[in-house]
């Protein structure tokens, strides 16, 4: 492996209480000396270690959050940890998170977000799914991840109509193939450090692929991050077609054999405490070089409930002051709330860079 598996509990403990910046991820703020004694011996039933889960926030202490779940047991076992970053990251009180509701798709209020085209290029939706029978990358082995990618693959074959499309898996396809579909916002690699550090490309790249329909608006990425991610996206702002499509696409999913890993009050899980619940991430990537030139643009975003990435994904810079705006909270609303506090965020980001302008 190219993390170190072998780095003891209390070297990563060390290395998180010594950093070489100053930290502030919400591993750090909520993994006390007292949750560390508490938690230290306790074991998944999928073999997953408190090393596992704080792993990446150790080693990387410029973290934002700083844990990953190392299997859906590990919501349970290591509860007392998990839960306080998730209710800081979501913003609750409570882990009361609803049944999903995606709303009425023939109903909704919202169309193009962007109707004159001259400011956001193009808008995506995704969500996570985790099949409930297999941990997360920490604890997977790699004949486990085969395993699921066959699956996944059988359950994606059944998808007709728009969502009609192929598998590509990784393991063959052509580096230059995978640039490019990388460089188009389609494909995912292993460059994300503090994914690696969590043990997410572990026998990379065997059992990861993509599957998309030939207009490339619906895609669905096999053992990335998550086990599983749904996505629709295309170039301009019509976010109800492109949210349309992603429901389509969840329901057959759902009804396909498929058993994908819940908790009561937390929804659906991944990998990313950050992530769980609805797992939807709503974006679009947005042409704003005043709003985001002024100061007080994080305060904006924090304002609206809103993130703002690069374009090239988490962790990635603006380029030519394109941004990527999404809904930062996932859990504790409902699939369409989460929709709809991205398009208020979007259109006040709209309206503000207009003012500005
Ligand atoms: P996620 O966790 O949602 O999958 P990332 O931030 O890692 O997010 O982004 C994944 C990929 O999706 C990146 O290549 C990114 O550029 C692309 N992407 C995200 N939002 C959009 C969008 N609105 N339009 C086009 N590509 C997008
Ligand atoms: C971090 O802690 O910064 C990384 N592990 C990524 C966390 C995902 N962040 C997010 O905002 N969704």
């Amino acid at each position: 492996d190219e993390i170190c598996r072998d780095a003891s509990l209390d070297q990563l403990w060390d290395r998180l209480c010594n950093p070489p910046t100053k930290c502030c991820s919400l591993l750090k703020r909520h993994l006390t000396p007292e949750l560390l004694v508490l938690l230290r011996d306790r074991i998944t039933e999928f073999g997953g270690r408190l090393e596992d889960c704080i792993r990446s926030g150790c080693e990387n202490t410029d973290s934002g959050v700083g844990v990953y779940a190392s299997d859906p047991d590990a919501y349970t076992v290591f509860a007392p940890l998990l839960d306080a970053v998730i209710k800081d990251y979501h913003k609750v009180s409570e882990l009361n998170h609803p049944n999903p509701d995606l709303g009425d798709i023939a109903k909704l209020d919202f169309g193009d977000l962007d109707p004159s085209g001259n400011l956001i290029v193009s808008t995506r939706v995704r969500v996570g799914r985790s099949h409930d029978s297999y941990g997360f990358p920490p604890v997977l082995t790699k004949e486990d991840r085969v395993e699921m990618e066959k699956k996944s693959q059988e359950a994606l074959n059944k998808l007709d109509g728009e969502l009609k499309g192929s598998y590509y898996p990784l393991s063959g396809m052509s580096k230059e193939t995978q640039k490019q579909l990388t460089e188009d916002h389609f494909l995912f690699n292993d460059s994300d450090r503090f994914l690696r550090a969590a043990g997410g490309y572990r026998d990379w790249p065997t059992g990861r692929g993509i599957y998309f329909n030939d207009n490339k608006t619906f895609l669905v990425w096999v053992n990335e991050e998550d086990h599983l991610r749904f996505i629709s996206m295309q170039k301009g702002g019509n976010l109800k077609e492109v949210y349309a499509r992603l429901v389509k696409a969840i329901r057959a999913l759902e009804s396909s054999g498929l058993s994908f890993a819940k908790r009561e009050g937390l929804g659906y899980l991944t990998f990313c405490p950050s992530n769980l619940g609805t797992t939807l991430r709503a974006s679009v990537h947005i042409k704003i070089p005043k709003l985001a030139a002024t100061p007080d643009f994080k305060a904006f975003c924090d304002k609206y409930n809103i993130q703002a990435r690069g374009i090239h994904g988490e962790h990635t810079e603006s380029v030519g002051g394109v941004y990527d705006i999404s809904n930062k909270r996932r859990l504790g609303l409902t699939e369409i709330s989460a929709i709809q506090e991205m398009r208020r965020g979007v259109e006040a980001v709209i309206a503000e860079e207009k003012r500005l302008g």
